[in-house]
């Protein structure tokens, strides 16, 4: 039997999915897109992981992107089949209930810069370089590029993206807001490691809250937007979690939170 595209490693609540192809420099071909959203299936439904860390393996690349080589065998309904697949996958990520980091250890390209802006927070090695470049390819991205790159940069740089497809580095990426954070290759394991190892401890269900009114409330009008900010708020009175957090601050001790 063929070895998975996709391994899974857990430690103190991190889950650290990895996409397994190096030797194709992760790209995602439809295998991979089904391991990874049974993958994040499994994840979302497991209560003792806390937080998703997501990477590519070797040191090359987080995903260079679609399956060139397969695409290029697709007919119109299949490709349609293909783009709905990874579409499914983006935005099961981007509708996690609980924090999704993207380890970008290398190139992100295509369809792979399209999964890390799926995920909620984005840290980048100083060698990263990310891009659309579809067009290169006579394609436009496939898998939601378009429209979360516009949400999350603005028009200005997500045409400038599309339309040169030319690929940014880190730094110019780290200006335009694609990127939360840019770290020394060396270093990003344990950078990552340490922001994921901070949100496991954090209170889940308010993780969630977060993630529920930015992600869906960032989707609606801001009337709508508050009022879902508001219901969030109010729904975290009745969890033991905001007990203990508003207690430890009172008694001046480190709070112990149990997802209740
Ligand atoms: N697909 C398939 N194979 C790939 C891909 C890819 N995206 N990227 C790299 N590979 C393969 C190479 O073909 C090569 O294989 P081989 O050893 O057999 O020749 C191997 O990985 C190593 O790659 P390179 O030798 O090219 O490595 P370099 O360091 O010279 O270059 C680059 C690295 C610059 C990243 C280069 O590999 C590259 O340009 N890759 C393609 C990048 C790209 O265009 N990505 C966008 C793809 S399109 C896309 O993602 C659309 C998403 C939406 C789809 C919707 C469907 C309907």
């Amino acid at each position: 039997m063929a070895s998975s595209p996709v391994t899974v490693r857990d430690a103190d609540g991190v889950r650290t999915i990895t996409i397994d192809r190096p030797e194709r420099l992760n790209a995602l071909d439809r295998q991979t897109l089904e391991a990874l959203d049974a993958a994040f299936a499994a994840a979302s439904a497991d209560t003792a992981v806390r937080v998703v860390v997501l990477t590519g393996a070797g040191p090359k690349a987080f995903v260079a992107g679609a399956d060139i080589a397969e695409m290029n065998q697709l007919g119109p309904i299949e490709a349609r089949e293909f783009s709905l697949l990874g579409q499914r996958l983006m935005r099961r990520i981007e509708r996690m209930p609980k924090p999704v980091i993207a380890a970008v250890n290398g190139y992100a390209l295509g369809g792979g810069l399209e999964l890390a802006m799926a995920c909620h927070l984005r840290i980048a090695a100083d060698s990263a370089r990310l891009g659309q470049p579809e067009i290169n390819l006579g394609l436009v991205p496939g898998f939601g590029g378009t429209q979360r790159l516009l949400r999350l940069c603005g028009r200005a740089a997500a045409l400038e993206l599309c339309l040169l497809g030319k690929p940014i580095d880190a730094a110019r990426a780290l200006q335009l807001g694609l990127v939360n954070r840019v770290v020394p290759a060396a270093e990003l394991e344990s950078e990552v490691a340490t922001l994921a190892g901070s949100l496991a401890t954090a209170a889940p269900l308010a993780l969630r809250a977060v993630l529920d009114a930015v992600v869906v409330g960032g989707e609606c009008a801001i009337e709508e937007g508050l009022q879902f900010e508001t219901a969030q708020f109010a729904l975290l009175f009745a969890t033991e979690d905001m007990r203990e957090g508003t207690s430890a601050f009172l008694g001046k001790r480190t709070p112990q939170f149990r997802n209740r």
